[in-house]
């Protein structure tokens, strides 16, 4: 059992959206590094949370429905993977009109090193049926929820994905209880979760409860009503993969430097596939000049990038943006969607040289 204690401790580092359900951003350090401590990673939660009570079933259409234990997952063959994690609401402040839904600024982003099995491996335990079509993740949590117009009376929190992309090894689709080498805290889904690698974070399940196999697309709330790009101008698009973006972290939001060169570091990830190029923008009026790029040193995590930058006394207005191997690039303007996802803009940064 967690403590309220031990529970405030575990939040203390973070920046705050809300309090109940506990919803933060990780502060500016939790994008320093590689991995991000578990105690700045941002933590995103729907409903209050949850009791677990240790098992995960699998159940709908399969051959041998099963229940498993911490331990049996434990005893499987263990996977770790360093994955970037993003909300799909994370810079939901930039787009105005302002959306619904929490106003998450521009750090609900972090990135860990899960520890867990794959969960094809666990999904072959049970032996999907030949008709499947859908896998639903239930997670513990659930309870009243009344948003944008949708009201319910004890909701779950459920996602389903394909059981095609679950089943499919290459996407290294994990079922984790551990991250940066520690037991999962009560925060990020204790005792074990859903790390789907690219996708923006809703797709991975905390506190997984059950994984139901469907012979029938899911159409749960958090499926068909939220986690949707409600466009004006084209049909809807359901939220799946992490845009390309590229974040400055240094020097950080409201720091002055002092003239001379100064090394401009940043992060850049994309859902897509590997970054190709960061081009970071001086005077705020489009002249991109090439940052240097570091290798991938995963699949899934974030890329380091640096400008030296010859900065002379003043204020200045710096841009970065992200090119990925797909080809996306960031546009200047927020993509503006009605519940306010997928903020991949090119963001400002202002610095004043001393
Ligand atoms: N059971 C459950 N899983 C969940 C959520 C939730 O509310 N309930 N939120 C999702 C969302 S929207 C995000 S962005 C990630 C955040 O994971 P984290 O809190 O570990 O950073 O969890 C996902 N998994
Ligand atoms: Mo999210």
């Amino acid at each position: 059992m967690t403590t309220a204690e031990e529970l405030a401790r575990d939040r203390a580092a973070l920046t705050m959206i809300q309090p109940e359900p506990f919803n933060a951003e990780a502060p500016p350090q939790g994008l320093r590094d590689d991995i991000t401590p578990v105690s700045l990673h941002y933590v995103r939660s729907n409903f209050a949370l949850p009791e677990h009570d240790g098992t995960l079933q699998i159940t709908g259409a399969v051959q041998n429905p099963t229940s498993l234990t911490l331990d049996d997952l434990r005893s499987m063959p263990a996977v770790d993977r360093v994955v970037t994690l993003e909300c799909a609401g994370n810079g939901r402040l930039g787009q105005a009109p302002l959306p619904v839904g929490e106003p998450w600024g521009f750090n609900a982003v972090s990135t860990a090193r899960w520890t867990g099995v794959y969960l094809h491996d666990v999904l072959a335990l049970a032996s999907p049926a030949g008709d499947g079509v859908d896998v639903a993740f239930l997670g513990a949590d659930h309870g009243p929820y009344s948003q944008a117009g949708h009201q319910f009376e004890d909701l779950t929190y459920t996602r389903a994905l394909t059981l095609a992309h679950c089943v499919d090894p290459a996407a290294e689709i994990m079922i984790a209880y551990a991250m940066n080498g520690e037991e999962l805290t009560p925060d990020h889904g204790a005792p074990f979760r859903i790390i789907a690698p690219r996708w923006y974070g809703v797709a991975s399940v905390k506190w997984l409860k059950r994984i139901d196999v469907l012979t029938a697309p899911f159409a749960g709330e958090f499926q068909t009503s939220h986690y949707m790009y409600e466009w004006q101008d084209r049909p809807h698009e359901p939220v799946t993969v992490m845009a390309v973006r590229a974040r400055i972290t240094d020097p950080a939001p409201g720091v002055s430097v002092p003239a001379g060169t100064y090394t401009v570091r940043g992060k850049a990830w994309s859902g897509a596939g590997p970054i190709s190029r960061v081009q970071l923008s001086l005077t705020g009026e489009g002249d991109w000049n090439q940052a240097v790029l570091e290798p991938p040193t995963g699949p899934y995590q974030w890329q380091d990038w640096s400008f030296d930058w010859h900065a002379v006394p003043g204020r200045h207005t710096l841009r970065a943006r992200a090119i990925d191997a797909g080809g996306n690039v960031q546009p200047d303007v927020p993509p503006w969607n009605r519940l306010g996802y997928g903020n991949n803009a090119v963001e400002v940064s202002y610095v004043d040289v001393i």
